[in-house]
């Protein structure tokens, strides 16, 4: 069977979003736009696998929608959502979780590194999460998925689960999606330990640059990143131990679009006096254009919620077909 070329990603609104969400997510969504019918997706449902104040909910929601758009979403020729107005994630995540294994879920790592020593505490939501991401996925039988580096293993369990939902059912009714894992900037690391991603649920606000910060939160925050003594090196396999100096490096790479080795070209030998600075700059430059767009995104509510109810209404359109087809195949009268 052929498929249309569709994209489908989705950010949590967990938290205030970050660098690591927009060059490892949010970036990379925009150029998609011209080749690929796609969907983005503020998934709400997945943010509720931990606690979240629901005031504040609703508020991440509108500021994750906030962000596709002032990034360059075109909310008219693609979709723009939230998860939660279209049921059929909820129902196909189900039909999924009674043809994913125990045994795959329990080697999810993201699960393994959130639940930590907590994991007869948290919620089952937590466990299944993976399997809800694969029905958000394949109710639209999207073909690819712009996605960071820490998403990959959830990715590769979507393939099985619509593998084993062919093999068990009808061959070739769902794609086998490719992840889209590209750019300088596929993982960003803490600003203040390298070995340790960037995240929503960071405790330390020195460690993450929020798309929201101001000019002078973000220069601050570079100038007080963790470095080393040492200049940089001329290639970049020489950073392979320098855990911070490589995350600022590719940082900047990201941002300029360029190669990691073109920001080598050119500020190779110079200390983190010079190029802390020069990747401020950089930083305020790209960044500070969208985050001005995504406060008038934001002061306007009801615009918001009209794009994310306009959105849920197209994107319920494709997934009504996919559910009745799957219900059909299942054996569920509808
Ligand atoms: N540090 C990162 N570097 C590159 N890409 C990243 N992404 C997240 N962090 C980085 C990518 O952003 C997209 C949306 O992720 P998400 O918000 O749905 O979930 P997450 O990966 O769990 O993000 P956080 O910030 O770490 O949230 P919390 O702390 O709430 O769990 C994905 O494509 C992801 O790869």
């Amino acid at each position: 069977m052929s498929f249309t070329n569709r994209v489908f990603a989705g950010i949590k609104p967990s938290g205030d979003l970050h660098l690591g969400n927009y060059l490892g997510a949010i970036k990379r969504f925009v150029p998609l736009q011209e080749t690929h019918e796609c969907i983005y997706c503020v998934v709400d449902m997945h943010a509720i696998t931990v606690w979240q104040d629901p005031k504040i909910l609703a508020q991440s929601t509108r500021e994750v929608a906030a962000a596709y758009l002032a990034a360059g979403i075109d909310a008219k020729k693609h979709i723009i959502f939230n998860q939660s107005q279209v049921a059929g994630h909820a129902e196909l995540a189900w039909i999924f979780n009674c043809v994913a294994r125990m045994g795959w879920m329990q080697r999810m790592t993201q699960f393994k590194d959130k639940a930590g020593k907590n994991a007869q505490n948290v919620s089952l939501g937590l466990f299944a999460y993976p399997s809800l991401m694969a029905a958000d996925i394949l109710l639209y039988k999207a073909t690819h998925v712009p996605v960071g580096e820490d998403q990959k293993q959830h990715l590769e369990l979507t393939r099985d689960i619509a593998a084993k939902f062919n093999n068990d059912f009808e061959k070739d009714f769902f794609p086998l999606p490719e992840p889209i894992i590209t750019g300088a900037a596929t993982r960003v690391m803490s600003l203040r330990d390298g070995t340790k991603k960037m995240s929503k649920s960071e405790s330390s606000s020195l460690a993450t640059i929020y798309m929201l910060d101001d000019e002078d939160a973000i220069a601050k925050k570079i100038k007080k990143a963790r470095t080393d003594p040492e200049p940089l090196p001329q290639n970049f396999d020489d950073l392979e131990n320098r855990l911070e100096a490589k995350n600022l490096v590719s940082i900047y790479a990201a941002l300029a679009d360029i190669s990691p080795q073109e920001v080598l070209n050119q500020y190779g030998g110079e200390g983190f006096g010079v190029f802390k600075p020069a990747l401020a700059q950089l930083a305020v430059e790209k960044l500070a254009p969208m985050n001005k767009e995504m406060r008038r995104y934001l002061d306007d509510k009801a615009q918001i919620d009209e794009i994310l109810k306009d959105g849920a209404n197209r994107a319920r359109e494709i997934a009504k077909t996919t559910m009745k087809q799957v219900k059909d195949i299942v054996g569920f009268i509808s």
